[in-house]
């Protein structure tokens, strides 16, 4: 009886209580989806062929013979990935040269046919046990474009990229994450024939089945596409969100250029289906392991800021580590990633919100279940709600004393959809309401940084949103100041300036590669780098007797006697803009039908031993060289062509190309853009450089 009894009053409970619980809204996420959201941070793992070959893409007729890593770890992998906070990893377990990681029984081109192991090595098979050991979760990149197969194309391949996509999913445990990369360059090996190949990539891999494989093998799996169907990519390889983020999109493949990238950055308010965004970016500027990037991992303020552009604005933060041609993540990424991980953890050491009191100016109707605590009660089940139709109400924060913080943390209920549309943060200074931020989304999370605010009173509204708000979790953060690395200015002459984040910061610097610090040189006005030289340089606050991060340039000879030739004297105003060493100016160069070809006097013989071509930086910009010539003349008449080929991943990732030839002595280069990225008839050009050393 008694338990009849208990059962009855039980069931009202839940009754009366779904009488007053929130009903989803708009586009919800699939339960496979939620603890992925959870996840937050995780890697991905670019390691293949091109680790060997130095290549971003590969062609995909590179002998198996040359994946030969010497000391290859995945429990160093995860062991990094672990310490450094991330839940998970994902691997390309082939990328678009189609060079296998595991010995697919469809493919001779795998690690079964190289030196590795002697042929009975299996690194997916090494990740996912390594995983398992550490309780990471396991994710597979598999490039529906495949360079490397000879019926590309055609329908057999399409078999073949089934085949193997049912061989990870089948032999290595759980995957948390199938990636699948849009990216198509068209041409390759393809089995020799050597030729472009185009495919419509809507209808070409049969998605549907393609689909259907994964639910059927792993069910827990999101599938990662340009567009989803469970996790859209964020529109930019630099992995950085937009202030608005909506986890609510619907597909739209009729945008093209600028237009597609912001609506898959910002998503959809009334978006049909649960397609959040994911932030995918390397810690270097390249995806895959080059020892000429030893020196050019992210800055650690870089990283932060990525963090929080990335976790911080309803994504989730994929950051790349290229394993090197060891088979390890190198040194210089792993101590950048603890230097992160040191930083995420300061930042968000103590959640001051927990120490006050909280009063919301409206809750969900005469229920202890929905009420303002569960806002700072640090559990992402419970939540604030407000009664239904009132989309503006605000929770108030009363401390006990004057409290600072700089950093901001909100969370909604997502279970039940994305709502907010708009929110602000007040503190009260002398009964006055003053606004810290406004901004718009919120979604799984948002993080907001700014100037430190001391008060007693916060004030947390939300302004609009498309029905009452579900609000998690909230948080206040008093983060320890983030000492900046100052920045390096070279100009055409080879005069180097410094510049202090701010004026209590000391600067000092090397010039023969050792690692700076207030015992080396003090920098107190510019100076003349002639030669190329490795540059060290590191901030100091004498007052908190920190450092900031060490960056290091790699400077090569001045530009000083440097001279575009062969340009109308139209174009000659600003043709000095590929060649005055600063990134951030471009030279549009209009080439129509004509050959693009630019040619540079050098002013001087050197012994040259590569070249150097950044992209312009401008936001997706047109006109960047995707094929190239490279040539060379000491008499400006007679060339000698010492490299051509293909920037790989130029599009996506427009960083500075470094490319070695066999050392050649000349005066005059030339550079021709025998294809861009969109044919476009002007080329666009950031910088032009040479590598004598
Ligand atoms: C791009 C690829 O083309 C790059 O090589 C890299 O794998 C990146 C993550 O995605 O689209």
């Amino acid at each position: 009886m008694k338990k009849l009894l208990f059962l009855a009053s039980a069931l009202c409970l839940m009754a009366c209580k779904s009488t007053q619980a929130p009903k989803p809204v708009g586009a919800t996420p699939h339960p496979r989806q939620l603890p992925w959201h959870e996840m937050e941070y995780y890697a991905f793992i670019h390691f293949n062929m091109n680790t060997f070959t130095g290549m971003e893409w590969g062609t995909g007729g590179e002998d198996p013979k040359l994946f030969n890593p010497t000391q290859l770890d995945a429990n160093q992998w995860v062991k990094v990935i672990k310490d450094a906070g991330m839940k998970g990893v994902i691997i390309t377990a082939k990328h678009h040269d189609g060079f296998c990681l595991w010995p697919s029984k469809y493919t001779e081109h795998s690690v079964k046919n190289s030196p590795w192991k002697n042929g009975k090595g299996d690194v997916v098979k090494e990740l996912s046990d390594a995983c398992k050991k550490v309780g990471l979760k396991f994710g597979v990149y598999l490039s529906p474009w495949d360079r490397n197969h000879a019926e590309y194309g055609r329908e057999a391949y399409v078999t073949y990229f089934h085949n193997q996509l049912r061989e990870l999913l089948t032999n290595y445990g759980e995957i948390f994450e199938v990636w699948f990369d849009g990216a198509n360059g068209g041409s390759g090996y393809y089995g020799g024939a050597n030729e472009t190949r185009k495919i419509n990539a809507d209808t070409y891999y049969q998605w549907d089945k393609t689909y259907q494989i994964i639910r059927k093998l792993q069910p827990k799996a999101n599938i990662f596409s340009d567009e989803g169907p469970e996790v859209r990519w964020i529109g930019n390889e630099r992995g950085y969100g937009t202030p608005t983020s909506w986890s609510s999109f619907t597909s739209r493949p009729e945008l093209t250029g600028a237009p597609r990238f912001q609506h898959q950055a910002e998503g959809d308010e009334d978006g049909k289906n649960w397609i959040p965004a994911e932030a995918d970016v390397s810690i270097r500027p390249g995806w895959y392991y080059h020892a000429r990037e030893d020196h050019q991992v992210h800055p650690l303020e870089k990283m932060v800021d990525i963090y929080y552009c990335s976790v911080g604005r309803n994504a989730s933060l994929l950051l790349n580590l290229p394993v090197d041609r060891r088979g390890l993540v190198h040194e210089n990424d792993v101590k950048r990633l603890m230097e992160l991980k040191k930083v995420i953890e300061a930042d968000f050491a103590h959640n001051l919100a927990t120490q006050a009191t909280v009063k919301a100016t409206d809750v969900r109707k005469s229920h202890q279940q929905f009420k303002a605590e569960n806002a700072i009660d640090s559990d992402t089940k419970s939540y604030w709600a407000t009664n239904e139709g009132v989309k503006n109400a605000s929770l108030e924060f009363t401390f006990a004393q004057p409290t600072t913080f700089n950093r901001f943390m909100a969370q909604e209920y997502i279970t039940l959809g994305q709502r907010v549309k708009k929110f602000k943060l007040e503190y009260e200074q002398n009964g006055q309401w003053k606004t810290i931020d406004q901004q718009t989304t919120i979604g799984y999370k948002r993080l907001l940084r700014f100037p430190a605010v001391t008060a007693t009173k916060v004030r947390f509204t939300i302004e609009d949103a498309k029905a009452s708000p579900l609000i998690s979790n909230v948080g206040f953060y008093n983060a320890p100041i983030l000492l900046l690395t100052p920045k390096v200015v070279r100009n055409k002459k080879g005069e180097v300036t410094l510049i202090p984040a701010d004026e209590a910061t000391e600067i000092y610097y090397t010039l023969d590669g050792t690692e700076p610090t207030k015992q080396s040189n003090r920098y107190t006005a510019p100076f003349v780098v002639s030669a190329p030289t490795e540059l060290k340089v590191v901030g100091f606050d004498h007052n908190t007797q920190q450092y900031s991060a060490v960056a290091t340039y790699a400077l090569d000879v001045p530009k000083t006697l440097w001279e575009v030739l062969n340009i109308s004297a139209d174009e000659a105003k600003n043709s000095y803009k590929v060649i005055d060493n600063n990134p951030n100016t471009s030279f549009a160069h209009k080439v129509g039908s004509q050959p693009a070809v630019l040619t540079i006097d050098l002013g001087e013989l050197l012994r040259l031993r590569g070249f150097t071509y950044l992209p312009s930086q401008d936001r997706w910009a047109s006109g960047t060289i995707s094929h190239y010539t490279f040539e060379v003349s000491s008499d400006n008449t007679h060339w000698k062509k010492v490299s051509e080929g293909e920037f790989g991943n130029i599009k996506n990732n427009p960083i500075e190309q470094r490319i070695s030839f066999p050392e050649e002595k000349a005066r005059y280069i030339r550079l021709t853009a025998v294809r861009t990225i969109d044919n476009a008839e002007t080329i666009l050009y950031g910088e032009i450089g040479v590598i004598t050393k």
